[in-house]
């Protein structure tokens, strides 16, 4: 009821409807309409009340109201239907509520979004800094009919999407760093953690969670991350609308899912090399058990790194690569 009410806002394009013509059309009594209008300005909608004009939508809001997202997308699984997208004010980490949400049972292709996080998280128990408005911090549920160790191939699609969503919303270009962030000119601008729950041999689900930095100002940015994190309005001077942004990541997502079910992971693992920062980098690589150095040359099917080193060629599954050349590379 509250989708149709905002979808006959919509049409009337900020213009007074009166509760009389909202009722004949949705055959439903003024009282009800004034109750579902009540719990929508609950939600942050700015509804005015005239007691002659009726009701009417002042501005759509920037918040990533599920009604919102719902209305923009053409999926048919990732947040498909408002009642797959979860939208809170604050939370401890989109992740967290993902994962009980899953374990819980809930559909594939439920979507956690939250205006802000208060211990967000990066991988190795690090923090990911998301202030209250100022980015698209959520995730996203999958049960992919993949093998465990197959898992880190959601993070490659989910950098290739966030990168392809971008491009298209914002029209910035940004390299994605192995294994997991998305960078502008070598400032990291997204994060993403893909965690899951699997059996022996077949995955129960991934949470992929995604971070992206809008609009968040140098000053925000806490002392020790400004060197070396970035926001889109940083980069393009102005306000970026996360709505339009949030929509156009999750439907490459959606695509770039339904190629890989359909055809295979070589066409994402192709567009990821094309835009990867990495790939022909020398690097620096700090995995779970060693330190090492040597050139990135390819990234293979399972998403592991392959860097030539003085020792012959070592396959990197999971660690940090920091990139050793002073020109930090936008997709090559
Ligand atoms: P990561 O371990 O690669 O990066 C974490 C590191 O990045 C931190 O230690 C810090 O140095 C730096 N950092 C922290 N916050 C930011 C920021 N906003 N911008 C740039 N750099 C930052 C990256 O892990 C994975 C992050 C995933 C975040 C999403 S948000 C939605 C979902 N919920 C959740 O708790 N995490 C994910």
């Amino acid at each position: 009821m509250q989708t149709d009410i905002l979808n006959l806002f919509r049409r009337q394009g900020g213009e007074y409807l009166s509760g009389e013509e909202i009722s004949r059309q949705l055959h439903v009594s003024r009282t009800t309409i004034w109750k579902h209008i009540r719990t929508l300005k609950q939600q942050g909608y700015d509804i005015e009340a005239h007691t002659r004009k009726g009701y009417r939508l002042r501005q759509i809001t920037d918040r990533l109201l599920p009604a919102e997202i719902a209305a923009g997308l053409q999926t048919r699984l990732l947040a498909a239907q408002t009642e797959r997208i979860h939208h809170f004010n604050t939370v401890e980490s989109t992740n967290n509520v993902a994962k009980k949400m899953a374990f819980d049972g809930c559909p594939a292709g439920t979507v956690i979004v939250s205006e802000e996080q208060g211990g967000g998280r990066g991988r190795l128990s690090r923090g990911w800094f998301s202030p209250n408005g100022k980015g698209i911090w959520m995730s996203v549920i999958l049960r992919p009919p993949f093998a465990p160790m197959e898992a880190p191939k959601c993070t490659l699609m989910a950098a290739v999407a966030v990168c392809r969503g971008i491009e298209k919303s914002v029209g910035v270009s940004c390299g994605i760093k192995w294994p997991n962030d998305i960078l502008w000119q070598g400032k990291k601008m997204v994060g993403i953690l893909t965690e899951m729950s699997a059996e022996m041999d077949a995955i129960n689900h991934v949470v992929i969670g995604i971070g992206i930095n809008v609009n968040i100002d140098a000053d925000d940015f806490p002392e020790e991350i400004r060197p070396l994190a970035t926001s889109l309005s940083l980069v393009t001077g102005g306000q970026v609308a996360r709505l339009e942004l949030l929509i156009a990541v999750l439907q490459e997502l959606e695509d770039l899912y339904g190629r890989v079910l359909s055809d295979g992971f070589m066409p994402v693992l192709d567009e990821w090399r094309s835009r990867s920062a990495t790939l022909g980098q020398k690097v620096d690589v700090y995995g779970p058990d060693r330190t090492f150095n040597g050139e990135a040359v390819d990234i293979d099917e399972d998403g592991a790194l392959l860097v030539k080193t003085a020792a012959g060629m070592i396959r990197v599954m999971a660690g940090d690569v920091s990139i050793r050349s002073k020109m930090l590379a936008e997709p090559q």
